[in-house]
């Protein structure tokens, strides 16, 4: 599917590809960008194991539109959450992973929308930073929450509150990133991951995710407490007794799905 601001393919069988398609304007995000996105997960979630995002051209995203954002209002931000604070957070909690593959500037909301996928694999052309403070306003999309909690309190203020802009060696150094590889092999390598991913038994890569990120804000007891009843749930699968059976018979897994 194609549209102006979203490119939609699936480059491999079960590996969804997003790809940013403003990149005149350094795939700066604006409403229309974000329902497309947000339009678009629920199809994705269902056709797909792992979803891959990425921008055209020399940005991954180089933040909220900062012409359409000049006329906002608090209310209209309000109004609006669903495709700004809430679309971030349906993609971190979507069912199938999300790798950002980023391509060049990863900035503003560009950066929240890349923390909230679960891996980032980055090209050395990869910049990232919060600087609207230099606009006269602050991270608004999940930037104040989840900097700190990829790269600690500290450095976290640093990056806010100077608007600096880091490379992607830096960016692996702290933290923020998982990867950093040369710029031409960037979606080979994200590819490479995408595949391992969508081979894996779909309900339990389902699970683990769910609890990683259900866990994350709870008491580690709770989170124990948590993880247990998914890890034992996940007993009663057919790809379960599929994996286990299939080691002790030293033969690869066939798994199903369910
Ligand atoms: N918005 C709109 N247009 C942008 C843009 C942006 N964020 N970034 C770049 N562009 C446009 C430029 O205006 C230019 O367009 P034309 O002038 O050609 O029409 C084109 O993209 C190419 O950009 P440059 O000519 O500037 O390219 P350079 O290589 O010279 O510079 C740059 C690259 C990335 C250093 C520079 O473009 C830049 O500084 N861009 C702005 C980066 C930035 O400040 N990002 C943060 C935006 S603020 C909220 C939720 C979220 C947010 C706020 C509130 N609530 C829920 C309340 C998020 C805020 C942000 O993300």
């Amino acid at each position: 599917m194609e549209s102006r601001r979203i490119i939609l393919s699936y480059p491999e069988e079960n590996v969804a590809l997003i790809t940013f398609n403003r990149p005149e304007k350094l795939n700066a995000l604006d409403l229309e960008t974000r329902k497309e996105i947000s339009f678009l997960l629920d199809e994705i979630e269902e056709d797909a194991r792992c979803l891959i995002i990425t921008g055209k051209g020399k940005a991954f995203a180089a933040g909220a539109d900062i012409k359409e954002m000049s006329t906002r209002t608090s209310f209209e931000y309000l109004k609006i959450s669903k495709y700004t604070t809430w679309l971030n957070h349906k993609i971190e909690n979507l069912e199938i992973p999300v790798i950002a593959a980023i391509n060049g500037y990863a900035l503003g909301a560009g950066c929240e929308l890349a923390m909230s996928c679960d891996i980032r694999i980055a090209s050395k052309k990869a910049r990232f930073g919060l600087p609207e403070l230099n606009l006269g306003i602050m991270p608004g999309a999940g930037g104040t929450q989840k900097l700190p909690r990829f790269i600690g309190i500290g450095m976290a203020k640093r990056l806010i509150f100077t608007g600096e802009i880091i490379n992607a060696n830096v960016a692996l150094r702290l933290g923020l990133i998982e990867e950093v590889v040369e710029h031409e092999r960037l979606m080979e390598r994200t590819l490479e991951i995408a595949r391992i991913i969508s081979r894996k038994p779909p309900l339990a890569i389902k699970l683990a995710k769910r609890a990683i990120n259900a866990t994350m804000s709870m008491p580690l007891e709770e989170g124990l407490k948590y993880e247990l009843s998914l890890a034992a749930l996940l007993f009663s699968t057919e790809d379960a007794r599929e994996g286990l059976r299939a080691f002790i018979e030293k033969r690869e897994p066939e798994f199903k799905g369910y």
